[in-house]
């Protein structure tokens, strides 16, 4: 497996709940090293600029609205087979079919409320970490 870098964010909801520790927690017993973190009360253009691939989806409103209701942490993960490792940490996207013992079945709410982002590739990965941070403010772990 390759070292890798994954773009995560703590979603509205979860900030909301103070279970960022909880997460940050989750992501270094699975070996994953925090490059980079920051808070962010993202503005509805910021929201839309990010999730720009949904923006035909019949959803994408209510994902903005809700991505921009709060401030949200912001992190580059970094470790081997990060992009995927993370996704088995979140689980499924709809809380209902999350896995047990994942953020998602733990923390999420719902479907727009649910918890965590993660990047689903090492190319959206590489592209989502730069619309957050200039590469001098990722540290190699
Ligand atoms: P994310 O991008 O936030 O990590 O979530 P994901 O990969 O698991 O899911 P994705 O398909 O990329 O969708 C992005 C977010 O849009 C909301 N969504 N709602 N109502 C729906 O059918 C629906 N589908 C997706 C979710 O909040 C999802 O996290
Ligand atoms: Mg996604």
């Amino acid at each position: 497996m390759a070292l890798e870098r994954t773009l995560s964010i703590v979603k509205p909801d979860a900030v909301a709940k103070n279970v960022v520790g909880e997460i940050y927690s989750r992501f270094e017993k699975a070996g994953l090293k925090i490059a980079a973190a920051k808070m962010k009360h993202l503005s509805r253009k910021e929201a839309e600029g990010f999730y720009a691939v949904h923006r035909e989806r019949p959803f994408f409103n209510a994902l903005v609205e809700f991505m921009s209701s709060g401030p949200v942490m912001i992190q580059v993960l970094e470790g081997e087979g990060a992009v995927l490792k993370n996704r088995e940490l979140m689980g499924a996207t709809n809380p209902k079919d999350a896995a047990p013992g994942t953020i998602r079945a733990d923390f999420a709410d719902s479907i727009d409320a649910n918890a965590v982002h993660g990047s689903d590739a090492a190319e959206t990965a590489a592209v989502e970490i730069a619309y957050f941070f200039p590469s001098t403010d990722v540290y190699a772990r």
